[in-house]
């Protein structure tokens, strides 16, 4: 493995040892590569979390409008990861401000 993948990993296991008790929900973690997410859709439970993570060179806005299931992860820099835990059943779209094409379905059901 290399190098910065031992940091990340090392770093994802403080994160988990620091949050641990309060993570209440599995992790699931999107990327954005090539101006696309890495995958098309999810499928996760009620208060599981997804972390959108940028693996492009360039910035995504990642969002969703979906009633009851709607945010804005505003600018986000490649390198940067940001959780959303979605709390409630049904299809969330995500999509990103500013490349129209990228789309990710977020199917959350029991
Ligand atoms: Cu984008």
């Amino acid at each position: 493995m290399s190098r910065r993948l031992w940091v990340f990993l090392a770093l994802a296991g403080t994160a988990l040892l620091v949050s641990g008790a309060a993570v209440a929900g599995k992790r699931y973690v999107v990327g954005q590569k090539y101006r696309t997410f890495t995958q098309a859709e999810i499928t996760i439970q009620p208060g599981e979390t997804v972390v959108f993570r940028n693996d492009d060179d360039v910035t995504h806005n990642v969002f969703s409008r979906t009633p009851g299931n709607s945010f804005n992860l505003k600018t986000q820099k490649p390198g940067a990861q940001t959780p959303v835990t979605f709390y409630n059943e049904g299809t969330a779209e995500v999509r990103c401000a500013i490349h129209p094409r990228m789309k990710l379905l977020v199917r959350i059901k029991r």
